[in-house]
């Protein structure tokens, strides 16, 4: 499929995706989102893939949700045509997936880096929910995202006042995993995805999924939850080779069966 507003390239077991609307800081509109449910779907399809990155420039990963496309809305456009339905489909993801943020993230550009399974920062990131500004609001779970990573006092103060959080701050409160030099945050996030390309992918999707778990359920059911898709791995043959690998001081040899 070719696209017009992201790049998708294939690095070996890789998929990186490329927010490409340059001329608008690559600001997310109707076109964008079709595009990245379509890229993140076939990513997902394809076995020949284990993980994925989403990125953009050096200047953006994404200033927002494209203020110029919704400005002259109406609230019977927004609602009835229920505006950004499906972006859904990019969490649904089963795969793993990076999400490698330089320069602005804000608005539904943060909300976006939010929806990946972690983020890598460059030290020139800043994240933000300036919608305030615009007199609206979060709108792709910024509001629920942002206040699980960071907790309710820096949460509520970012969408309050719309202020941007800089890379060093956004690791210290959790909101992203690693901060690398500017210049190595492409080398970086391919090395992270390589390596979780690298593991058993049954393996690789049921930590994904039982780790999201916790946001959606009680302790105790998140922990039982947890043991049965331990358990399930037993009925895997990556688990024996796995197991077998170590044993035999070795490295595992995936099928992915
Ligand atoms: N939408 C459309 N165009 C944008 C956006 C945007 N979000 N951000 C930047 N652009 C455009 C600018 O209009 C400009 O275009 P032009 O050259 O044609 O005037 C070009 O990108 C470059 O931008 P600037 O000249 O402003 O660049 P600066 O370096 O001076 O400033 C900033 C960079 C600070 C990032 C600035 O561009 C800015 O403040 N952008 C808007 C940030 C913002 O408010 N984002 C939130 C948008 S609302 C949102 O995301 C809601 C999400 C929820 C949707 C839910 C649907 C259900």
């Amino acid at each position: 499929m070719s696209y017009e507003t992201i790049l998708v390239e294939t690095i070996g077991a890789v998929t990186r995706i490329t927010l490409n609307r340059p001329q608008a800081l690559n600001a997310l509109n109707s076109a964008v989102l079709r595009e990245l449910i379509a890229a993140f779907r076939a990513f997902d399809a394809d076995a020949t893939q284990r993980c994925a990155i989403l990125t953009g420039s050096e200047k953006a990963f994404a200033a927002g949700a494209d203020i110029k496309e919704m400005q002259g809305q109406s609230f019977a456009d927004m609602y009835g045509g229920n505006f950004f339905y499906g972006y859904e489909a990019v969490t649904a993801t089963r795969k793993p997936w990076i999400a490698a943020v330089s320069g602005f993230a804000l608005g539904g550009g943060c909300e976006l880096a939010m929806m990946a399974d972690f983020i890598i920062a460059g030290d020139n990131a800043k994240f933000g929910q300036p919608e305030i500004k615009l007199a609206v609001t979060p709108g792709m779970g910024g509001s629920q995202r942002l206040t699980r990573a960071i907790g309710k006092a820096k949460a509520m103060e970012m969408c309050l006042t719309g202020r941007m959080m800089g890379a060093v701050e956004a690791e210290a409160a959790g909101l992203v995993a690693r901060v690398v030099p500017a210049a190595e945050l492409q080398a970086e996030a391919l090395k992270s995805a390589e390596a979780v390309a690298a593991m058993a992918p049954l393996a690789a999707m049921a930590a994904k999924e039982m780790v999201n778990a916790a946001f959606e359920t009680t302790l105790a059911q998140g922990i039982n939850f947890e043991r049965r898709l331990f358990h399930g791995l037993f009925g895997s043959a990556d688990q024996k080779e796995g197991m077998a690998a170590f044993v035999e001081k070795r490295p595992g040899v995936w099928s992915g069966q």
